[in-house]
């Protein structure tokens, strides 16, 4: 297991080309105004924030990155991240990264890989995120994320932090899924991902889930990163996500598997993605983000 790391790096990556959607790029700020610091220094952590990585602004894809989106800026905001969270580590940090949409987990995790050769993933979404410019429908980067990280796609976003960190499939769980597109089944499938959609959810109960998720991610592995996407919550609960999906975790079960995942203690590294401040009702997608973090910290009701 993990030593229990109480230094925490925030770093804030304002990055939105990956959604294709503007908003998701105020995630950042939306997230430290919910309180973010605060809430985690008052459960014992000391704070560090590094704030935000520079994107640049863009005005439109190139036309010949019609199934890679933005691809350019995503692979150079990725390295860097990949560098940052990296530095992080190597002085005994956690690194908490706020997006941002979900192409930030390549440069996030390539860092993390760089310190834990061996890592697990907990990927809470509503989607798989395991296309490629091949199967993609929308071209948008933020939905083939995993699937770089496992070494599939675009070399420009596989070769990020160096081509010889990669994840293991057998090492990932997924929670919460129930937008799969047909090209990312068949690679599930194949790969052998284990996916916990809201089906398994329902039939199971959250507590069962994550106990099972828990023990595939720690097995053979020696630290285990949260990648947490605000749409694997249900929208009424988080309305301000960039792509919401109807039937999805409750406020409670969210929860419950914050606070069972705490109980492990195997976290070296987390990331909050998808906030998306401009179609949010009064900052509740933020603060709900928060509240979820300090479940994942040790919050306790009681
Ligand atoms: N699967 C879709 C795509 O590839 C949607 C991905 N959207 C996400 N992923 N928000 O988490 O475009
Ligand atoms: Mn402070
Ligand atoms: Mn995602
Ligand atoms: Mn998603």
């Amino acid at each position: 297991d993990a030593v229990k790391n109480t230094n925490i790096t925030i770093i804030g990556v304002p990055l939105h080309y990956g959604a294709n959607r503007k908003g998701v790029d105020l995630g950042p700020d939306a997230i430290r105004g919910a309180n973010l610091h605060d809430r985690l220094e008052a459960l014992g952590y000391s704070i560090e924030d590094a704030g935000d990585l520079q994107v640049n602004r863009l005005l439109q894809p190139a036309a010949q990155d019609e199934k890679l989106k933005y691809m350019n800026e995503i692979a150079r905001v990725d390295q860097a991240l990949c560098d940052t969270v990296s530095e992080e580590m190597g002085k005994g940090r956690f690194p908490l990264v706020l997006g941002g949409d979900h192409s930030i987990a390549i440069g996030t995790i390539k860092g993390v890989l760089r310190h834990v050769k061996r890592l697990g993933v907990i990927w809470f979404d509503a989607h798989t995120d395991v296309n490629t410019h091949e199967t993609t429908d929308s071209g948008n980067i933020h939905g083939m994320s995993l699937a770089a990280l496992l070494g599939y796609g675009h070399d420009d976003l596989t070769s990020i932090g160096g081509s010889g960190l990669k994840l293991l499939p057998e090492n990932i769980v997924i929670i919460g899924a129930r937008s799969i597109d047909p090209g990312e089944r068949a690679f599930l499938k194949a790969k052998g991902i284990k996916v916990f959609t809201m089906h398994d959810i329902d039939r199971n109960g959250m507590k069962q889930v994550m106990e099972e998720a828990l023990d595939i991610v720690s097995n053979g592995t020696d630290g285990v990163h949260l990648s947490l996407d605000l749409d694997g919550m249900d929208p009424s609960d988080a309305p301000g996500v960039s792509t919401p999906v109807s039937g999805g975790l409750s406020y409670r079960e969210s929860h419950f598997a914050m606070e069972l995942l705490f109980e492990r203690n195997l976290l070296v590294s987390a990331e909050i993605v998808e906030v998306n401040p401009m179609l949010d009702q009064h900052n509740k997608t933020a603060v709900a983000a928060v509240e979820l973090i300090g479940s994942a910290f040790g919050e306790r009701i009681l």
